[in-house]
């Protein structure tokens, strides 16, 4: 398992947090680009809008093999209230299920150990319109897929990490 490589990926989406808390709230991105600054797109958000409703992975919705770590930095920013959808087959339909669990902290979430995390849906849950959870507390959430034992997380790369950003505007 590759701690380092995580590792340092962490550190730069906590940068990259950091530096989105303390400039998500200018207007700069409505009129400028955001070349130029190496690591990464900048979406400038939605200060007119309310919550977000997002669908986790967008048209891959949430299943094996996709990289969600990427997904979520390249779509976040994420905000206060916003609803995220995880939409996956039911057991009914698919041999592979999925559900989606809160891991406890960082080095849970970076070595997939489910062992105290919270299951929030389980298989049955991401049909349909899909399982539907809002980032209402001020937390860092450690999203991941919680089946064949910590399998789907590792390996399969469900997992994914989200610091609620504040909206200026509501
Ligand atoms: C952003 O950059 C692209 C490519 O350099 C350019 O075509 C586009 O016009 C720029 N947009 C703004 C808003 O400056
Ligand atoms: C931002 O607001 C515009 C206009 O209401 C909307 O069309 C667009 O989908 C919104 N973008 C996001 C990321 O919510
Ligand atoms: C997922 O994508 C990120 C960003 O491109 C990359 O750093 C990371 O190594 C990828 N993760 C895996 C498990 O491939
Ligand atoms: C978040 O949503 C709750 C419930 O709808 C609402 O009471 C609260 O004012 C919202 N907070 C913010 C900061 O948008
Ligand atoms: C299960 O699969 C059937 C046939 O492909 C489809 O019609 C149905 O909508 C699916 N059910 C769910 C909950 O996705
Ligand atoms: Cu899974």
């Amino acid at each position: 398992m590759d701690f380092t490589g995580s590792g340092r990926l962490m550190l730069v989406m906590m940068a990259a947090s950091l530096w989105g808390m303390s400039m998500a709230n200018r207007d700069w991105g409505s009129g400028s680009n955001q070349t130029g600054w190496g690591w990464g797109p900048y979406h400038p958000p939605n200060q007119t809008e309310g919550p977000n409703i997002i669908n986790v992975g967008g048209s891959e919705n949430w299943h094996f093999g996709f990289n969600y770590t990427e997904w979520a930095f390249q779509n976040g920013p994420f905000y206060y209230n916003d609803t995220l959808v995880f939409k996956y087959d039911p057991p009914s339909n698919t041999t592979f299920p999925h559900s989606v669990y809160l891991l406890p902290n960082l080095w849970s979430f970076l070595t997939c150990d489910l062992r105290r995390a919270k299951k929030i849906a389980d298989p049955t849950q991401g049909g349909g319109d899909g399982f539907h959870f809002v980032l209402n507390r001020w937390r860092p959430y450690y999203f991941a897929c919680g089946e064949r034992n910590g399998f789907h997380c590792n390996v399969g790369r469900m997992k994914f990490m989200v610091v609620p950003f504040f909206r200026w505007h509501h």
